[in-house]
């Protein structure tokens, strides 16, 4: 599958290494074809090398505008080599095969960065470079297409040895539509950016633009969501019933709460979380909704003043009317039933959001953020407890309810920034430590919290008395354990895997507690 190049087609607004790529080219007796200014560079160095206009026939028209746009041009790139109708069509036609091209485009990036003016940008718009490259990659089967001048090298030594191999094609096609997909969403973010919104500034994005909203995180950013079409339920495909538009936040925190709560399949058992800046401030399961809701609240009623309130089944008429007592933010479910809305359509500024369905937590995705100057993509965290072979590593084993506890706590925990801890007792989150840079402050803060929320509900001590906790990772040493065991906790559930797993459970051995090990870490950043 080694292909033979015999003709090249070299058309580059970027001179870069073309007079040594034409010459390499030249020397191995590949029959060299280009347009306006790379032809003069290359005859300039001495090399034989035909005009376009006498391969198609046509002259370079409309400054430029139409040089390459012909069949001779793309049936040479796009003819299947051994079909026999193809072929026909070539001999039909006088097309000769082109088995090599060399594109880079107009500078469109460049020039809408230089504050060039609209006319100037449009005539920055390549159309025929892009047609070349994409004919050319499609083919890859017979042709090899180059669009950037720091590969003239390796397919000049691949055509040094003989031709080009099948693996380099299909990467250097691969890298061509990156580069014409890249090219396109450049112009696609200009236009939006002259019809929508002058003050943003020229951005590139993958995604369709779904909305642009007010501010971003903060009122001094600018801000919109784009949408990937991802086949997922929740906050990109939520119908809005009545309240306010949605902000920066309200979309992320959304977010974090209905994939929450997606971890608990609504056939089994009700969910419902309650978010703050993208934290669980309540979670709790129950046989319906409204217990779920009221269970929740307890953990930290104070923080969930203001918050998201995410449900995994249909809102029913009971749950709305506890929901709406409390100021809340959004209410996100799959659906509501229509008592419920009319509740909850007496908070004018509330929003409802439906998203239509409840996420499947074990399907594959991407979750992306932004570094300086680049982008992070990982797979989804698509994992939970359940797909974990537990392993009890005490000698005291967890009651039934214990260990039922424990799942819960560790399905929370994964969706709880690091250092993750949630205490959990009969159904409900009890304390949980978010975002804390050391485990053991997220065991004390989660702690103190539930001593808080224990006086909000006039009981004494600590909601934490008697629960289970779960940590998003293994502890480093055995001082976050210990501090799980003040705070009350009778198990624990962690991924284990620290070079001190046995000082971490002669510690849970000598406080008399249960812990079991998942082998699974959630770190959530
Ligand atoms: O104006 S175009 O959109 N129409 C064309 O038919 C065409 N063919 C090649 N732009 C076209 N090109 C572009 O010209 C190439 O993508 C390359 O960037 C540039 C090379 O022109 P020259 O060889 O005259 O410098």
């Amino acid at each position: 599958k080694t292909v033979q190049v015999r003709r090249a087609l070299l058309s580059v607004f970027d001179k870069t290494g073309m007079e040594d790529f034409a010459r390499g080219l030249s020397e191995r007796g590949v029959e060299l074809v280009s347009t306006g200014g790379t032809q003069r560079l290359i005859a300039n160095a001495g090399l034989p090398v035909r005009e376009i206009s006498d391969l198609t026939g046509f002259p370079e028209m409309m400054d430029g505008r139409v040089k390459t746009l012909h069949p001779k041009v793309h049936g040479g790139l796009l003819s299947v080599r051994d079909n026999p109708a193809h072929q026909a069509a070539m001999d039909a036609y006088d097309i000769g095969p082109i088995d090599l091209v060399a594109v880079n485009l107009y500078p469109f990036e460049k020039t809408v960065a230089s504050g060039a003016s609209y006319d100037e940008i449009i005539e920055n718009i390549d159309i025929g470079g892009p047609a070349m490259v994409r004919s050319a990659a499609k083919n890859h089967a017979f042709v090899t297409v180059v669009v950037d001048p720091a590969d003239y090298p390796a397919v000049l030594d691949a055509i040094r040895q003989g031709g080009v191999p099948y693996a380099l094609r299909q990467r250097l096609a691969a890298k061509a539509y990156a580069r014409t997909a890249a090219y396109d969403s450049a112009i696609s973010a200009w236009f939006a950016r002259e019809l929508q919104f002058d003050e943003i500034g020229y951005r590139s994005f993958a995604g369709t633009l779904r909305e642009v909203m007010r501010y971003g995180e903060n009122p001094h950013q600018w801000a919109a969501f784009y949408t990937t079409g991802e086949d997922r339920p929740g906050i990109a495909t939520t119908q809005q019933v009545q309240g306010k538009t949605l902000s920066y936040n309200n979309i992320n925190d959304t977010d974090a709460a209905f994939e929450l709560v997606s971890e608990f399949d609504p056939h089994v058992t009700a969910a419902v979380a309650i978010i703050k800046h993208a934290n669980p401030c309540g979670v709790a399961i129950a046989r319906d909704l409204v217990n779920a809701y009221r269970n929740a609240l307890r953990t930290d009623p104070v923080s969930a003043f203001g918050g998201i309130v995410a449900l995994n089944r249909e809102i029913d008429a009971e749950t709305a009317t506890e929901i709406v007592k409390v100021f809340t933010e959004v209410i996100v479910a799959p659906s509501a039933t229509k008592t419920a809305q009319d509740i909850i359509a007496a908070k004018k500024n509330l929003r409802l959001l439906l998203t239509g369905g409840v996420a499947d937590p074990k399907a594959e995705g991407l979750t992306v953020k932004s570094v300086a100057g680049g982008l992070l993509v990982q797979g989804r965290d698509n994992r939970n407890v359940d797909d974990c072979d537990i392993r009890v590593v005490t000698q005291k084993q967890p009651t039934e309810q214990e260990m039922a506890d424990m799942r819960l706590a560790a399905k929370v925990a994964k969706h709880v920034k690091s250092n993750a801890i949630v205490y959990v007792k009969d159904g409900a989150t009890v304390g949980i430590g978010a975002g804390q840079m050391s485990r053991v402050d997220s065991a004390l803060t989660g702690h103190r919290k539930s001593i808080d929320a224990a006086r909000a509900s006039g009981v004494e001590g600590a909601l934490t008395q008697g629960s289970v906790a779960a940590s998003d990772a293994f502890f480093p040493f055995a001082d976050g354990l210990e501090a799980l065991v003040a705070a009350g906790a009778t198990a624990v559930i962690q991924p284990g895997g620290s070079v001190r797993d046995d000082e971490v459970i002669a510690a849970a051995d000598a406080a008399g507690i249960a812990m079991v090990m998942t082998g699974m870490r959630h770190f959530r950043h």
